[in-house]
């Protein structure tokens, strides 16, 4: 068994205090890889970069701070050339969803076994504050809401779990920052999923969010539990859904209802193996 002091380098993140990076980092370090057991020089941390990619500095494994948008191509390239590894890969939803969104159906295509965390904070944080596409949609004229430069976002939000469901990615889940030992569960499910599996991060970015955006989400949040009804729209207690990770329809559904409105936290989508 390895212990977190196994994973932690001792650099100290420079993250705001209360950034939901550290959320991460504890489910990693604190939890997840010392449950599984996986020697810190058999995994690589790829990420590209952002806040959230500064994390390969903090956890004591194979680490490569990459390029924006690319750490999914670097992770497949890693698993290739060995496939030993077991490589995680972690970057920001403008890393992941902007720049580098035309990368991610052909690593779903694909379905190496890699396992890609995307720490989604609904903005460009590093760069302080512009709108990426996860930013919550408003009205044009509704008033500022994010960047310097007082622009509301005006088009509509690009959700990445839905767009996983339908590139057929064969693991997909839904995780929240500062639900720690229930991110630490997703993502010892993700790693032990033998194909491409993708966890969303819904984390609070405290300096460049305004505050009502992660109070909203942790008030929604609705936990999925195998077996148990779900709640949508069209479920009712006559004719519930009842969760199935193994369901594609239901996927599609969960993926589909607006994080805003109702996140829905845990597993969506559990499929093909490699
Ligand atoms: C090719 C390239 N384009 C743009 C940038 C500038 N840049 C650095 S980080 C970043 C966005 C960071 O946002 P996100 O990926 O969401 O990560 P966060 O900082 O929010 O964790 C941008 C545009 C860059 N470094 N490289
Ligand atoms: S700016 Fe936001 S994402 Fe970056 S370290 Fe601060 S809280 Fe975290």
């Amino acid at each position: 068994m390895t212990k977190e002091s196994d994973y932690r380098t001792d650099v100290a993140p420079v993250w705001c205090p209360g950034c939901g990076g550290f959320g991460l980092l504890s489910a990693l370090t604190k939890a997840a890889l010392p449950n599984l057991g996986i020697p810190a020089h058999r995994t690589l941390i790829v990420s590209g970069i952002g806040c959230s990619s500064r994390i390969p500095a903090y956890i004591d494994t194979y680490g490569f701070n990459s390029l924006h948008g690319r750490a999914v191509l670097f992770s497949q390239g890693a698993k290739l050339a060995n496939p030993e590894l077991t490589v995680v890969t972690i970057g920001g939803d403008g890393d992941f969803f902007s720049i580098g969104a035309g990368h991610l159906p052909h690593a779903v295509r694909r379905n190496l076994n890699v396992t890609c965390i995307m720490v989604n904070n609904f903005v460009y944080a590093l760069t302080k504050g512009q709108t990426s596409p996860t930013t919550p949609y408003l009205q044009r004229g509704e008033g500022p809401f994010l960047s310097l430069q007082n622009l509301p976002p005006v088009d509509p939000v690009l959700d990445m779990v839905s767009y996983s469901v339908s590139t057929g990615a064969s693991f997909i889940a839904q995780g929240i920052a500062t639900d720690v030992p229930h991110l630490t569960r997703l993502i010892e499910e993700a790693i032990k999923h033998k194909g491409f599996s993708f966890i969303n991060v819904l984390t609070p970015c405290v300096t460049f969010d305004p505050p009502w955006l992660f109070k909203t989400i942790k008030e929604k949040a609705s936990y999925l539990k195998e077996g148990e009804p779900v709640g949508l729209p069209d479920s009712s207690k006559e004719q519930p859904w009842l969760h199935d990770p193994g369901n594609i329809t239901l996927a599609l559904k969960l993926a589909q209802t607006p994080v805003m409105e109702k996140p829905h936290i845990g597993i969506i989508f559990r499929g093909r193996t490699a």
